[in-house]
């Protein structure tokens, strides 16, 4: 049996799930540890990236994404920003990186980037995303300029900015440790940090397919400084290029032993690899299936992670809104205006309106939420919100 049709409602109790079944039997014992809220091993891990019932897979991920959040979807209005594409690194899987002097590189002057913040639709953001490339030449004080520039004109707006990777390079840069850096940060107006550069961990993978950035211990180890200090942030897992089922488990288990350690993160986001226009560009993209396990998978194994994200610039808004009966809880936001993934072939839209994000939702017979990046409801009239903390 698969889960009677649930009635809708906002809470994480009463729906109601019957028995679960399988034609593949190697899953009963997975699906025995699901149901007792035991948390699942490597192995596991394997099994459920190789069983062909999908299906299966699906269902126990729904049933854990169901007792966590019920029916509830979250999404937020936000805005990205993408203050430079001109990056040190060469990895192998951009295709929005340019080097310093190339005439498609951009670098925002700081009043640029603050009326990029304030342009696009008139719905009130909650959220900025801010992240870019290494940039050879600009100091952490830029940085620091522009987020305090962002906090001074739109002091209601959650700044989430830098991936791990960015903020590694700008503490080398400046020569201070991470922690300095991060203290700089947040005393600029850093809120919180996204999930990106987190790519693979594997050093056989990573050494092929971003050999210039920091190596996986160093992503892990500087969100643990981030974390230490009290941030949340998010994480990623690139897949669909080189890695094997393996290497995504790894990866997992990796993100899954520091959230036991630390707590802050709050949502997992698997990212599909876009091939177009990258050196990797003779790798097909990723199917359907595969999206929509990959979010299961997460579910799953991430038992300490509070959401699992379907990025639906990445997925395609059809493939996310499915992905909302396989585990995820969130689609993420309005975004507004995307760049990583359309300079690497996405023919996603820009951005969405609240109004499409919540069609998406309520026609998946879930319930949407507004949320503010740290996951508090939001009530807004058509030009401003209010958070329920
Ligand atoms: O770190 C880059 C990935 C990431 C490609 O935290 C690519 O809420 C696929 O991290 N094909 C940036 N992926 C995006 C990101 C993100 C997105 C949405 C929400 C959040 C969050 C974080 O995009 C990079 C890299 O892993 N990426 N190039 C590509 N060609």
């Amino acid at each position: 049996m698969r889960t009677e049709s649930p009635e809708i409602h906002g809470t994480a109790t009463a729906l109601r799930t019957a028995e679960f079944l399988t034609y593949d039997p190697r899953l009963e014992r997975v699906a025995a540890r699901v149901l007792a809220e035991e948390r699942l091993e490597a192995a596991d891990g394997l099994l459920l990236y190789s069983t062909s019932d999908v299906l299966a897979v699906g269902w126990l991920a729904n049933h854990v994404r169901e007792r966590l959040h019920g029916n509830v979807t979250y999404f937020n209005v936000n805005r990205h920003i993408n203050p430079t594409n001109v990056c040190v690194a060469a990895c192998k899987l951009c295709a929005f990186g340019r080097k310093k002097g190339d005439p498609a590189g951009y670098t925002m002057a700081l009043d640029e980037a603050w009326q990029t913040a304030a342009s696009g639709y008139s719905e009130a953001v909650t959220e900025f995303h801010i992240v870019g490339g290494l940039h050879p030449d600009l100091p952490l004080e830029f940085f620091l300029d522009l987020i305090h520039g962002l906090k001074e004109r739109f002091p209601k707006v959650h700044i989430k900015a830098f991936t791990m990777v960015e903020i590694a390079f700008l503490a080398r840069r400046a020569k201070l440790t991470v922690e300095q850096t991060l203290i700089k940060l947040r005393k600029a107006g850093v809120d919180s940090m996204p999930g990106g550069g987190a790519e693979i961990f594997a050093p056989r993978v990573r050494s092929i397919i971003c050999d210039h950035k920091i190596d996986g211990d160093e992503w892990l180890e500087t969100a643990r400084t981030a974390h230490n200090l009290g941030f949340k942030s998010n994480a990623t897992m690139l897949y669909g290029h080189i890695e094997n089922d393996a290497d995504r488990v790894d990866h997992l288990l990796k993100l899954r032993a520091l959230q036991d350690e630390t707590g802050g993160f709050q949502t997992f986001i698997p990212l599909a690899f876009h091939p177009e226009n990258t050196p990797l560009d003779h790798l097909p993209v990723t199917t359907g299936l595969t999206d929509i396990r990959q979010i299961a998978v997460g579910r799953l194994l991430l038992d300490n992670f509070p959401h699992i994200k379907a990025y639906w610039q990445m997925m395609t808004p059809k493939i996310a809104q499915i992905a909302l009966r396989f585990g995820a809880d969130d689609l993420d936001g309005t975004v507004i205006e995307e760049k990583i993934y359309h300079d690497a072939g996405a023919t996603t839209p820009q951005g969405l309106t609240r109004r499409e994000l919540c069609r998406l939702i309520t026609e998946a017979g879930r319930v949407p939420v507004e949320r503010d990046t740290l996951y508090h409801a939001v009530t807004r009239t058509e030009d401003s919100f209010t958070v329920a903390v």
